[in-house]
């Protein structure tokens, strides 16, 4: 067989094994594993790891926030995703009030489609349970938007129970994966309105309004809501040890149960509220905050032992300067988010594999394979298989980086397009090399190459047994 590229002289990681073979492209997919393989082109992996295009299925581009918009294109953030190994992302679809959901998703599409450095899917944002905004669910599926988000808090977005309830329904029967953002909305607005009265709103105490009970109390009801409708659930973003033992105890029973974490709660944590430069102190307002070092064990515990499946970067990129700055004097006007498309491989690579919480596999299962399982993409994406997409990581586990988000000289500079990143100054151990996507490389010397998006829709299949 004469394939279109052979790449030779690696190690090829998936979440399930170790294996020194080549491997050759044909028409962008996986076409052979061995040795000797031939080509057109050769190339050399020197030594490298080579993992599939990682899968974050978790990420806020050009996002609206009230009157504001994230401060990336989907463009510059597809870009970043590249760099850092990631090559299939999930965005989500928020209507505007009273907007159809297929015409929101129209508008998406036309939005991201010019602008895809790599291949994206979109989740659907329910906003409401009305009657003619749940009847949308199947034409929605039928276009290949599997999975539907909703809110327990924000204005415009919270659904109250009775609501939830009505749209997990409409969910399972259509054959959907339902996606929720559990944070208990009574116990919040509460706090805000006991530190606002009492005058403490500056940024330090911004974690006070979110403690982990408002959390865990959120993951508990809606693990409830889910199971009286038989909804398969994935909880994104959890951060304690108590919402881990929610989960644990629903997967206990056989409940369609799964939990994302974040790199920002694995690699930072609450101490951050504690600097008296109050700019250090936005640069972290995160929504739910960063925690304690016990709970950030216990994630990374999870994420090892498999109570946990899933790391999405939660990437939400406000400037600091310009957006989230408003918040200076008082954390409320603080947009909540941080950027973190880029650096999720590495990080975890960095904080998980090399100081031993996590297995190389393990670290391939949690960013490529489960995201891509659990929202329906594998195995054309997720893994190293006959038939998979060409997507390739030559990640070179030897390079130690300092990360930034300006130009130095001497650290690596992010693609992100946001004036600050929540790890400036961290040293990284592994970097993507180089990146291809479908067999085409799209990134190499850690630089992006191509100069056309190649970035495809990928629709997904109704929601089946996991
Ligand atoms: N939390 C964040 O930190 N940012 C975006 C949305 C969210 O829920
Ligand atoms: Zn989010």
């Amino acid at each position: 067989m004469q394939a279109d590229l052979v790449i030779r002289n690696e190690k090829l990681v998936t979440a399930e094994a170790v294996i020194e073979a080549d491997l050759a492209v044909v028409d962008g997919k996986l076409a052979a594993f061995g040795n000797g393989l031939n080509a057109k082109q050769v190339w050399d992996a020197q030594g490298c790891l080579v993992l599939p295009g990682g899968v974050d299925v978790h990420v806020h581009p050009q996002m609206r926030y009230g009157s504001q918009t994230t401060a990336d294109t989907w463009y510059s953030a597809s870009r970043a995703a590249a760099c850092g190994g990631t090559t299939t992302l999930i965005d989500f679809v928020e209507p505007r009030p009273a907007q159809s959901l297929i015409e929101a998703l129209d508008e998406r599409l036309d939005l991201i489609r010019p602008q895809a450095y790599v291949d994206f899917s979109l989740h659907m944002t329910l906003n409401s349970a009305a009657e003619d905004v749940l009847g949308e669910i199947p034409p929605i599926i039928e276009r290949g938007v599997t999975s539907f988000k909703m809110y327990t808090t924000y204005a415009g977005f919270a659904l109250s129970d009775e609501s939830l309830l009505a749209a997990l329904e409409a969910i399972q029967r259509a054959g959907g994966l339902a996606l929720v953002h559990a944070e208990n909305d009574a116990i919040l607005q509460w706090r805000l309105n006991k530190l606002r009265d009492a005058g403490t709103t500056a940024p330090r105490h911004y974690p006070l309004s979110r403690p982990p009970d408002c959390e865990s109390e959120a993951v508990h009801r809606t693990i409830l809501l889910a199971h009286q409708t038989g909804t398969p659930l994935y909880l994104v973003h959890l951060t304690t040890a108590a919402s881990i033992r929610e989960v644990e105890y629903a997967r206990s029973q056989g409940w369609q149960v799964f939990g994302e974490t974040c790199p920002h709660y694995l690699v930072l944590d609450d101490s951050r509220y504690a600097s008296p430069n109050p700019l250090d102190v936005i640069a972290a307002v995160c929504a739910p905050p960063l925690r304690s070092r016990s709970d950030q064990s216990a994630l990374w515990h999870a994420l090892e032992t498999g109570s946990l499946q899933s790391i999405g970067s939660d990437h939400c990129a406000f400037s600091l300067y310009r957006q989230k700055a408003t918040g200076l004097e008082n954390f409320v006007d603080c947009p909540p988010g941080l950027p973190g498309i880029e650096a999720r491989l590495s990080l975890i690579y960095t904080y998980g594999v090399c100081s031993g919480k996590i297995s190389l596999n393990r670290w391939v299962d949690l960013c490529c394979t489960q995201p891509a399982r659990l929202f329906g993409l594998f195995p054309q994406k997720g893994t190293l298989q006959v038939g998979s997409d060409a997507d390739l990581v030559i990640f070179d586990p030897h390079l130690t980086l300092k990360l930034t988000s300006h130009v130095d000289g001497a650290s690596y500079c992010l693609h992100e397009e946001v004036d600050y990143t929540p790890y400036e100054g961290l040293e990284v151990s592994g970097w993507p090399a180089t990146v291809f996507l479908r067999g085409k490389p799209i990134v190499h010397r850690r630089q992006p190459i191509q100069p056309y998006t190649l970035g495809r829709f990928l629709p997904r299949q109704p929601h089946l047994v996991l």
